[in-house]
């Protein structure tokens, strides 16, 4: 073997509640539920996450499928608007106990670690109408007597917990690039709600610690999607421009996340252009208190970034984008189905960033992975999807990663985005990006090529 792993290392895949699960007997509504009932046309093929892949009816066969091709551990989510009923006194809803205790249970008898988080994109919709959500500290207070709750309903169980997944897409989707309702285009609430999540982070996080389960040994981390941002040159503006979005995408989360404080060249950044948030001295505590255990990463696509050269309109906006812009590099690799970069070197330079500049913290890839239109053309006469592709791009990346960990980083696990084809947002299932294929009319799943992949690696320890 050329590549080997450590023994206990994780195999294992990603999805979440919202993508999976479906609106079945949900107590409540979140912003995507809410965008699709009012605007069906602005999702792929006008398809939302009413079914989703149905996994809150076949979690049992999916998990077995799961473990079928060798999973050791599974992250989804805890969709806030499925435990609780009441988000001001957080009743509880008793089938979103029971469907949640019930995958916690079904994951551990078949050997499979479950990594909950509680947060996916998924603000209730009431708590945006009543107090502008995430630009809000009410919905932060919220959120960590949330999160309270799911620590104590499964934190016997759950070992592992996740406060966010990919916090910053919550910001470029709500408040910059309109691809998450309501689709504002504003830097300044941008910035506030971008310190709210990292609060709200840092205020769960400070729940748990009174847990039982930390106590017991449990972990908490936060899911960061890193871009490592490439400056187009080595000129003093293009390096410039690329630190600025490196601070504004990765470390507004990564640096709070792990040392407890935001880099100090982006607040003045903020502070000379006038949107630099509120908080108080009590908030900045809670967050330089409460650190993640370990991170999750999510690796998809690099940042390609140049100094600006055409002039953005701020007459009447702040956006962080008038310090750099997109580098459209030539000759670069790209999904051409998702139009992200391929760029596998990426993970090893993430691997020693978090080495040399973030503590070397016990870390794991908690999403990669290549979303493919029409896959179902490559299904091979004994009805496997031969998806090479998508197997190539998985060693490629293991490849780096290995040389990371070789070098010492304190990687521990590679979660594939994600096990079963599930819903994508706006894209709904124009991508697929699974180890196990999903006909959406009869509702059959069938293991690719890559999930026979999948199995021997993790049978193996490597490949
Ligand atoms: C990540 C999200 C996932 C998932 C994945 C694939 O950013 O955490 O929820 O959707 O990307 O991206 P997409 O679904 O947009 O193709």
């Amino acid at each position: 073997m050329e590549y080997e792993f450590k023994k206990d290392f994780w195999w294992g895949a990603a999805s979440s509640g919202p993508q999976s699960e479906g609106r079945f007997n949900k107590a409540n509504d979140n912003v995507f539920d809410y965008w699709f009932d009012i605007k069906k046309d602005e999702f792929f093929n006008e398809v939302g996450p009413n079914i989703a892949s149905n996994f809150y009816n076949s979690y049992k066969e999916d998990i077995k499928m799961m473990k079928e091709i060798g999973l050791n551990s599974f992250r989804t989510s805890i969709q806030w608007t499925r435990l609780i009923r009441d988000f001001e006194t957080c009743e509880l809803d008793n089938d979103g106990v029971r469907f949640y205790n019930d995958v916690i249970d079904e994951c551990i008898k078949a050997g499979i670690e479950p990594i909950m988080n509680l947060h996916h994109f998924d603000l209730p919709i009431d708590l945006y109408n009543k107090y502008g959500g995430w630009e809000s500290k009410k919905v932060v207070d919220l959120f960590s007597k949330f999160a309270r709750k799911a620590f104590e309903l499964f934190g016997d169980r759950v070992k592992h917990w996740a406060t966010f997944n990919e916090p910053i897409v919550i910001i470029e989707g709500q408040y910059m690039y309109k691809h998450h309702y309501p689709q504002i285009v504003d830097g300044k609430k941008a910035v506030q709600a971008a310190y709210n999540l990292n609060l709200a982070s840092a205020k769960a996080i400070k729940e748990f610690r009174k847990t039982d389960c930390y106590k017991n040994g449990g972990k908490i981390c936060i899911i960061l999607n890193l871009t490592p941002s490439y400056p187009r040159s080595n000129s003093e503006e293009d390096v410039k421009a690329s630190n600025i979005a490196d601070m504004f995408f990765n470390r507004m989360f990564l640096d709070p996340a792990v040392h407890g404080t935001f880099p100090k060249e982006l607040v003045e950044i903020f502070k000379a252009d006038g949107v630099m948030w509120d908080s108080t001295e009590e908030e900045d505590r809670i967050i330089k208190e409460n650190t993640v255990d370990y991170l999750g990463v999510n690796y998809y696509q690099p940042s390609r970034i140049k100094a600006r050269e055409k002039e953005l309109d701020f007459k009447d906006n702040w956006m962080i984008d008038r310090y750099f812009e997109r580098y459209d590099m030539p000759g670069k690799r790209i999904n051409p189905h998702r139009g992200w970069e391929i760029y596998p070197e990426a993970m090893y330079d993430i691997a020693i960033n978090i080495k040399n500049n973030y503590k070397n913290i016990p870390w794991y890839v908690s999403e990669n992975g290549i979303g493919v239109e029409g896959e179902e053309k490559f299904r091979g006469k004994d009805g496997i999807i031969q998806d090479d592709y998508r197997i190539d791009f998985i060693k490629e990346h293991l490849i780096y990663l290995h040389k990371g960990i070789e070098e010492d980083s304190n990687c521990f696990g590679y979660h594939l985005w994600t096990p079963i084809d599930c819903w994508s947002w706006k894209n709904a299932y124009k991508n697929r990006y699974g180890f196990i294929s999903l006909n959406l009319e009869n509702m059959e799943k069938t293991i690719k090529k890559s999930g026979h992949f999948i199995k021997e690696v993790s049978k193996n320890g490597g490949f």
